[in-house]
């Protein structure tokens, strides 16, 4: 018997692994299906953390297992290298954005490669090279050409740490995604923009394909985001003499009037109207309003640099100016004020609103802030369908409610729903509006004004015109005469990437944003088919047989950005004739967060790191201070000094142990406490099976074949034989079923403790015992062998050292996944219960289906029975089969 000794065996097999090459992979095996298991490929941002161990150790069990089940299994990993912390440690030590990616690549690879992952390393890709931007660069200008993609100019959100703009997904709670502190302005800007919103429909219609596949969170966080809305749009026309100079912004009808196009979803509130309003940023505003009323303007901007998504919460104060104008009700011919106001967004409908105040929430406090009318039009109903008398000046809150039409002219007595459709269809036959649907989903906001990312591919003439880059100049490179210097996008500095020269001889200026990094995660799934390719990003028949990816597996924060994009793109790449698929992942793993023990001090007003705190009693006290301090089960984070540094871990108690206590502590879905104690114990469960298979090899049958059962002859077994094989089967089928079912790893490895357990007393009580027989070695065979492949997806070194240890020459990842057989899983043998005239005598051990004649002999054979039977005459014997037997006597 050895030692378990983690770090030896875990080194000589990951070894053994490089030099075989066995985790290479190819994209067409005879006879096998396909299946793509992909983890989200890692930010290099320089070591790895819990939650990367976590995602890595769940992959690499599915990967393992499919490998095993038969399946021609793809595994790759990648790095998602550029971005902003690139770029800052440029700013902050000088070196070059390209250099940190690197060595922080090269130590996470080193530190993943500790992990013992199947991945295929010869696929590996990274973002930042031209390698694989330039496909980012061949793709933009397709899109462009499709219309998929433009520039446009408006108010976009800035994060003034960032110095760039970012996409609304990018913007929460009104602070930049990165910088959780940073308030995120409003500024004027031309800007590049993907047209996600022409696949907004069937991003929404394709969540049917995906429902039961993906978490249905995910799915309800994606539909909100793009948040489609019913409606009507309803034309008023504005009570203005307008002068056409020709470049006007404004929507005009033939007569030449301005028309305001709203959007409402409740045009049964259409004679409800009291005044009307439009954004600050709504063209009429600079054209119109402001030139007739130039006193209005710092009011105006004031609004404009309110954050955009707190000005439309419900409880945000409302604000407001009368722009002096006033607009039309198509249907009554009424005319209302025109306002300005700071809840009407530019970006969602039309940018202007028909203020119905007596039905809408924030009408209604706005009218009764700035003292405007209310009209009831429409009545609610109680539960006995009749009118409830309402009257505007009892009104303390908006009736949102549907109901009955009141004030309506002919659409009096209808229903809201009724309603809706008439007054649409009398908008429609007079011209003045029709039905739509809006989505709250915009454009993704593309372009950054950074060093480290992408370079989009334009150029623009003097008069700023737009050239895309020519085919054969791709890709567009990243210069290296680049200052960092923390003022504004570095690519300004460098005068050699700005300027050239057009094809038709001229001057020209560069494009100096680079793109989202977003981009570059959209499609990297693809690039890993054919990672090496120069020609081609990849070839069209792999991409068809390998997407939708057969399993994703990464965290639910990427639910609305990267794999809303990614969806995006796939149909784009689809559109653009790259793919046949509709889909990029068929289904979704979404793993919970790691927590740990956090240690706070008040006094100190910091989180102390567990070595600065003694334990007593169940409390915590810091050892300096000896205050005690709160602990709370939380996220694992820097910022609260409670991570484990998985290298460690991995170090100290090896990779093994540190994969099977994470897959073993919690489902795959749920969050993960990380545990100390936990992890000693997934240590001593590997360590006792090392020590039983490498003390008990010996009086296993090296003959015995995996074929039919190892060759055991089922009637010579004993009783202790047949009880651990029903356990190895039963075993088998419950770690197959458990990951079957949604990869429930953490049923699967306590099915196989479990199984130890019966283990170890089967050696206590048959392999210690002298004369164990032919039988049993050829059981135990058995039993070991297809242990160690139960194990081979969690603790894949030391499953395969017990494999060679028992005289294997294969890697145990090429093995077939063990089989079980339903009739070893079930009982043998059951309690016959013995009765004389009906009362319980004796209890005896049978074969399950035992003939009627074989339970009254062994009823009759009975010791304890015979002493009521004996000296009195049988009348007759009831056998129940399978139960029990009663015997009859008299006298
Ligand atoms: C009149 C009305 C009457 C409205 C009523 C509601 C209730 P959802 O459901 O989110 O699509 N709206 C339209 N465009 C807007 C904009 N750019 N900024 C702020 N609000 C805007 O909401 C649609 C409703 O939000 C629209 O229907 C409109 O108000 C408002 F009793 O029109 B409604
Ligand atoms: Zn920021």
């Amino acid at each position: 018997i050895k030692e378990y000794n983690p770090n030896e065996i875990e080194k000589k097999w990951q070894d053994k692994w490089a030099q075989k090459d066995v985790f290479k992979s190819k994209n067409k095996a005879d006879g096998k299906e396909n299946y793509y298991v992909l983890e989200m490929f890692a930010y290099p941002s320089g070591k790895l953390h819990v939650g990367h161990l976590r995602n890595y150790a769940i992959g690499d069990a599915i990967a393992r297992y499919k490998k095993m089940k038969g399946f021609n299994v793809l595994h790759p990993f990648g790095w998602d290298s550029f971005g902003l912390p690139a770029e800052n440690a440029a700013i902050d030590h000088g070196a070059h954005p390209g250099k940190w990616t690197k060595a922080n690549i090269d130590n996470m690879r080193r530190q993943l490669k500790l992990m013992g992952l199947s991945y295929d390393w010869d696929r590996e890709l990274s973002t930042y090279t031209p390698e694989y931007y330039k496909w980012n660069q061949k793709f933009f200008i397709e899109m462009y050409k499709k219309g998929l993609v433009y520039k446009k100019k408006s108010f976009v959100n800035w994060c003034p740490d960032c110095n760039t703009v970012l996409a609304n997904e990018q913007v929460e709670d009104g602070k930049c995604w990165r910088h959780s502190k940073t308030d995120v302005i409003q500024k004027e800007l031309s800007q590049w923009y993907f047209k996600i919103t022409d696949y907004a429909e069937e991003l929404l219609q394709g969540h049917e394909e995906l429902r039961g596949h993906w978490p249905e969170q995910v799915l309800t966080m994606q539909k909100n985001w793009i948040g489609k809305s019913t409606g009507s749009e309803v034309d008023f026309i504005l009570d203005y003499k307008f002068e056409n100079n020709g470049n006007s912004h404004l929507k005009l009808n033939d007569k030449g009037e301005v028309v305001i196009s709203v959007f409402t979803t409740r045009p049964d509130t259409l004679y409800g109207v009291t005044y009307a309003t439009v954004a600050p940023e709504h063209p009429l505003v600079e054209e119109v309003i402001l030139k007739e009323n130039p006193g209005i303007r710092e009011k105006v901007e004031a609004m404009r640099n309110e954050d955009k998504i707190a000005r439309t919460a419900e409880d945000k104060e409302k604000e407001g100016v009368f722009s002096g104008l006033y607009v039309i009700n198509p249907v009554n011919g009424e005319k209302v004020q025109l306002w300005v106001a700071n809840y009407v967004l530019m970006d969602y409908g039309t940018g202007a609103v028909m203020a119905v105040p007596a039905h809408d929430e924030r009408d209604f406090q706005f009218a009764k802030k700035y003292n405007l009318d209310l009209k009831i039009v429409v009545n609610p109903v109680d539960k006995n369908g009749n009118l409830e008398e309402v009257s505007v000046e009892k009104l303390e809150n908006a009736l949102t409610v549907p109901g009955i039409l009141v004030n309506s002219e002919e659409f009096n007595g209808l229903n809201s729903n009724e309603a809706k459709e008439k007054i649409t269809e009398k908008l429609e036959k007079i011209g003045l509006g029709k039905k739509t649907v809006n989505y709250r989903l915009h454009d993704w906001l593309i372009s950054r004004q950074r060093y480290w990312g992408t370079p989009i591919p334009v150029i623009y003439d003097e008069d700023g015109n737009i050239y895309l880059e020519e085919k054969e100049n791709l890709p567009v490179k990243l210069p290296t005469d680049i200052e960092f210097n923390g003022k504004g996008n570095p690519l300004e500095t460098s005068e050699e990437f700005k300027n050239v020269i057009l094809p038709n001889g001229k001057k020209g200026r560069r494009e100096t944003d680079t793109m989202d990094t977003f981009v570059d995660s959209s499609w990297y799934y693809l690039r890993y088919l054919d990672s090496h390719n120069v020609e081609k990003p990849f070839e069209k028949a792999d991409a068809d047989a390998w997407t939708p990816v057969n399993q994703y597996i990464g965290g639910i924060e990427h639910a609305v950005m990267h794999l809303l994009y990614a969806r995006f793109f796939h149909k784009s790449l689809r559109d653009l004739g790259y793919v046949d698929t509709n889909e990029p992942f068929k289904k979704l793993l979404t793993q919970g967060m790691v927590l740990g023990p956090s240690f706070y001090s008040q006094n100190e007003r910091r989180y102390l790191f567990p070595r600065e705190a003694e334990f007593k009693d169940g409390k915590a006290f810091s050892i300096e201070t000896g205050e005690e301090l709160i602990t709370k089960v939380e996220k694992m984070s820097k910022s609260k000094n409670n991570g484990v540094d998985p290298e460690e871990i991995v170090k100290e108690y090896g990779a093994d142990s540190s994969r099977v206590f994470t897959l073993f502590a919690a489902p795959p879905e749920k969050e993960l406490e990380w545990n100390m104690n936990g992890l000693a114990g997934a240590y001593r469960f590997i360590n006792r099976l090392y020590l039983l298979v490498s003390g008990t090899a010996e009086f296993s049958d090296h003959n015995a074949k995996s074929e039919n059962h190892y060759g055991v002859e089922l009637k010579n077994r004993n009783q202790k034989d047949e009880e651990i094989q029903k356990k190895l089967h039963q075993t088998v089928k419950k770690v197959t079923e458990s990951i079957e079912d949604d990869f429930h790893f953490n049923t699967a490895i306590a099915a196989v403790m479990e199984l130890l357990n019966d283990m170890t007393t089967y050696k206590q009580e048959v392999i210690d015992k002298d004369n164990i027989s032919t039988e049993s070695k050829k059981i135990w065979r058995e039993v070991l062998e297809k242990t160690i492949l139960l194990i081979v997806p969690f603790a894949p070194h030391v499953a395969d050292e017990l494999w060679a240890y028992l005289g294997n020459k294969t890697f145990t990842f090429e093995e077939e996944w063990p089989k079980y057989d339903e009739e070893l899983t079930k009982d043998h043998t059951f309690n016959l219960v013995i009765q004389v005239n009906g009362k319980v005598r004796d209890m005896v051990l049978a074969q399950i289906g035992i003939s009627k004649d074989d339970a009254e002999k062994l009823a009759l054979e009975s010791e304890k029975a015979k002493k009521f039977i004996n000296g009195k005459e049988i009348v007759k014997v009831i056998v129940v089969p399978n139960k029990l037997v009663n015997v009859v006597v008299k006298g």
